[in-house]
């Protein structure tokens, strides 16, 4: 057998301290088989554990197991292995293949994180020159992997991330820094810190490609920088999608040069009074950029024909509401409509889609559909149909709330399914995917539980187990694997007006819901997971990310 033990034959070191078992009970037999070699041979771990103090009992220090990384999402293959671990030092730097930007890019991200915390120069060098001691990150064909998987390898010496492409490296880095101390995420320097990694190979891809997290920044309006903090968030936990609802009731939060009244008249409030705001059309491109650095694919969405007051106080004429149009602070739904059977309705439309869409680089336009009791169901399947083609001609996908599959989709058309285990599901005759986000899960606006400030509780209160205890090919009748492209976590704001808000609602669950999205449901367990992710606190407490102790996880 080599040194590296492949996880087949794990089996607990014999010698394992009441600390040691304490640590590892819990998860069961076949979590610790399949998920870690924990092979460290009894004598090194009693090496590892060796106590400076006087014979007896190691320090609870000292037993920490260093090497059970507390990586989430969890990864597909990790094998952990016995040696001597990598340290950063002041000699370490960073390997790139500097003609290829984006992966300097990845590098100079990557620099970024280890400079302030270490304290050392972390150089970026061209690969060629000595990997003794260097992170190596570099692009090699690897058809296992797909489009955004990654292998990782920890040896003593150096580091070495591989992927197909861009977007693994970026996530095979995101893994590197849970593999690093907490510490590691300080934005000053810090000593006394062993900046080690214990040895480890990882391979590893995404489940799902659509791994998914939604703002809505028009209940409450939510500035450029506050959408980045969102953002940061995200690329952390190996999340590809960030779903801006950009106009509702409320607000109409983004710039539409051929149409200055959607903002003049539509941003000047929010939810509660306050002053609103909205994106020019170069700070949504800033958002887009910020977004595209760190592999998250921004989607647009423009909620249409319901949620429309905003919009409508601009544009009356084309008003079919049950209101007159004005600005609106509190939070009822489905008062609002646009009229479906007005040429100059789909005039606007168009001139919306046209305008974000040349703004926008993913391939998704999002046109809600959501909440719309007014018109007749021939109407809105008129007005759904028609924006499908709008969204087409435009050279995006249409993705829309589940109420759009009671019209004629095409197969390219996403269904994203809230509030039923049913309606969505009829998007599957048209060939059309589904987007998983079940209020009862996924809707990080709702409460945690009774007694949470924040959020509401119309479709559950979500416990951190509740986000994170299902599983996507299950959950809906009619769908199953193969229409689900992947799964999505709303947080709609009429409760939460800053970010600090929506991180304390978002964290824990967030990450619950990254792993939900992206590691195979076979490597899913709700003990492991607790333990692993009890580990991130002090990464959240270095990054200033506020969060809900849950009583749930063993911090
Ligand atoms: N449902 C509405 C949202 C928001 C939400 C709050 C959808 C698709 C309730 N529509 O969820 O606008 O009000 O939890």
């Amino acid at each position: 057998m080599t040194d590296m033990q492949t996880r087949q034959s794990a089996s607990v070191a014999r010698c394992s301290s009441a600390q040691e078992r304490k640590w590892l009970s819990g998860i069961p037999w076949e979590t610790l088989l399949r998920r870690f070699a924990i092979l460290v041979p009894c004598i090194g771990l009693f090496a590892a554990c060796r106590t400076t103090g006087p014979a007896g009992a190691p320090s609870r220090a000292q037993l920490r197991p260093t090497v059970f990384p507390g990586v989430v999402p969890e990864p597909v293959s990790i094998t952990l292995a016995s040696g001597d671990a990598f340290v950063l030092t002041d000699s370490t730097s960073i390997v790139v293949d500097p003609g290829n930007a984006e992966v300097l890019r990845t590098a100079q991200l990557l620099a970024s994180l280890l400079r302030p915390s270490t304290g050392f120069a972390v150089p970026i060098s061209s690969i060629g020159t000595s990997v003794r001691g260097a992170i190596v990150l570099r692009l090699s064909t690897d058809t296992a992997l797909g489009p955004e998987g990654y292998r990782l390898a920890v040896w003593r010496d150096s580091v070495r991330v591989t992927a197909n492409a861009p977007a693994g490296l970026f996530h095979g880095v995101q893994t590197l820094r849970q593999l690093l101390p907490p510490q590691i995420e300080s934005h000053m320097a810090l000593s006394a810190v062993a900046w080690r990694v214990s040895p480890v190979t990882i391979m590893d891809r995404p489940r799902y490609s659509w791994r998914g997290a939604m703002l809505d920044v028009a209940r409450h309006f939510f500035t450029v920088r506050e959408v980045k903090q969102y953002v940061d968030l995200l690329a952390l936990y190996k999340m590809n999608v960030l779903h801006l609802h950009l106009a509702d009731d409320q607000g109409w939060r983004i710039e539409i040069k051929s149409r200055p009244k959607l903002t003049a008249a539509g941003s000047v409030t929010q939810v509660g009074g306050g002053p609103g705001g909205y994106y020019t059309q170069d700070e949504y491109a800033e958002i887009v950029r910020y977004a595209q650095e760190r592999y998250v694919t921004i989607v647009p969405e423009i909620d249409m024909p319901g949620h429309t007051n905003a919009a409508l106080i601009g544009y009356p004429e084309i008003s079919c509401s049950v209101r007159p149009p004005a600005p609106y602070t509190g939070t009822e739904v489905g008062f609002s409509t646009f009229c479906a059977n007005k040429e100059e309705t789909y005039a606007l439309v168009d001139d919306v889609v046209r305008e974000i869409a040349a703004l926008t680089p993913g391939r998704y336009f999002h046109m809600g559909g959501d909440e719309n009791p007014i018109l007749s169901k021939e109407d809105y399947a008129r007005f759904v149909e028609r924006t499908q083609d709008i969204v087409a001609r435009h050279g995006k996908q249409m993705v829309g709330w589940e109420e759009i599959a009671r019209a004629r989709l095409r197969p390219t058309t996403i269904a994203q399914a809230w509030a039923t285990d049913s309606v969505a599901a009829a998007a599957v005759q048209y060939g059309a995917k589904v987007i998983l986000s079940p209020a009862k899960r996924t809707y990080l606006d709702m409460k945690y539980n009774q007694t949470t400030e924040l959020g509401l509780t119309w479709a559950a209160v979500i416990e951190v187990r509740d986000a994170y205890d299902w599983d996507p090919a299950t959950y809906m009748k009619g769908v199953t694997e193969s229409n689900i492209v992947g799964v999505e976590a709303p947080i709609w704001s009429e409760t939460v007006r800053n970010i600090t808000a929506v991180q304390y609602l978002a964290m824990p669950r967030l990450p619950a819901l990254a792993e939900v999205a992206w590691a195979p449901q076979s490597a899913r367990n709700w003990d492991a997971f607790s333990r692993r992710l009890a580990t991130h606190a002090p990464r959240w407490n270095f990054l200033g990310v506020n969060y809900y102790r849950s009583p749930q996880i063993p911090w």
